[in-house]
């Protein structure tokens, strides 16, 4: 029997959504930090199997939203609930129930669609810890399966795709074999670019950027991929702080960019970065729908 469909990866943030993700699909199409609110769309990431192919959808973290972009955000990751035939929650093995935790059951009142508890993060704790919190989720939501597992090291990975694709409906194949996400390579240049930056900066910095790309180029007698791009801030004493002294930061951003960008694209980079002011971005409408992070681009 041949199953397919679509599954909701959702979470509060920083609990391995996007790790998850990336540990399903075997390439990083999203980006992951330590840092909470790194993903900010819906991101989607196919796996086929001879008996299947199972859709994922990465979403921005649930959680309360201050700014516009907060709201876009958790909209994102809401609207992809009626997109989906099921869910996987994810909380982290070593953070108990938190109150975002909370916040997302919350917004699974309504969910008529089988959802599965994903328990991440078992790496980092003792085994005898793992029941309790099983037993206090259940009493929570009736959850249809719950998957201890660990998307950093990929144990448990796949007791959850057969667990997954049990619950899938029958259905045909939505996608051609070799396509991988419906991401353009535009769009993970740019995220790619903004997780070093988030990478290597502090405070409200990483909340403060985003990532354009102004021109992306592939100059195949050469092996060359030219890319343009621009980090986008908030305020000129945030630019200072990107630039660093001498450009000190905007090099350590670039070169570590380009390093990632060549690993993905599997080609020679030429990066050329640029950093810009759009006064308070994150709370513009008409700026943040340029950005990319309109309702169309959830
Ligand atoms: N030890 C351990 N760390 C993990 C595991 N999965 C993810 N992480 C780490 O948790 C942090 C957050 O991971 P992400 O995948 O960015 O989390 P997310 O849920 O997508 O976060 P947002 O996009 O901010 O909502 C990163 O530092 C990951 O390396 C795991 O299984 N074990
Ligand atoms: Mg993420």
């Amino acid at each position: 029997m041949f199953k397919s469909g679509f599954i909701g990866i959702i979470g509060r943030p920083n609990v391995g959504k996007s790790t998850l993700l990336n540990m399903i699909i075997g390439e990083e199409i999203a980006i992951a930090t330590h840092k909470p609110q790194t993903t900010r769309n819906r991101i989607m990431g196919i796996k086929n199997r001879e008996d299947g192919q199972l859709i994922f959808l990465d979403t921005p973290g649930i959680h309360k939203p201050v700014s516009l972009l907060n709201r876009h955000m958790v909209d994102a990751a809401l609207n992809a609930f009626g997109d989906s035939e099921l869910l996987l929650m994810v909380v982290e093995a070593n953070a108990g129930c938190r109150d975002d935790d909370q916040l997302v059951l919350h917004s699974l009142r309504d969910v008529k669609i089988p959802v599965i508890l994903v328990v991440n993060k078992i790496d980092l704790v003792e085994k005898t810890t793992l029941l309790p919190l099983f037993d206090r989720f259940s009493t929570l939501f009736p959850f249809a399966a719950i998957i201890p597992l660990s998307a950093l090291s990929g144990a448990g990975i796949n007791i959850l795709l057969d667990e997954v694709w049990k619950l899938l409906p029958e259905g045909p194949q939505y996608f051609p074999e070799d396509m991988m996400t419906d991401r353009s390579e535009r769009f993970i240049a740019a995220e790619i670019i903004r997780e070093k930056a988030i990478l290597l900066t502090r405070q409200e910095i990483p909340y403060a950027m985003a990532v354009v790309v102004d021109a992306f180029k592939e100059i195949e007698k050469n092996n060359l991929l030219r890319i343009q791009a621009s980090i986008i801030v908030e305020k000129d004493s945030q630019k200072g702080i990107l630039i660093g002294r001498k450009g000190t930061m905007l090099k350590r951003i670039g070169t570590e960019a380009r390093l990632s960008l060549e690993k993905f694209f599997a080609l020679r980079v030429y990066l050329e970065l640029f950093v810009k002011v759009r006064k308070d971005w994150t709370n513009d409408a008409r700026a943040l729908k340029e950005l990319g992070y309109g309702k169309k681009s959830y």
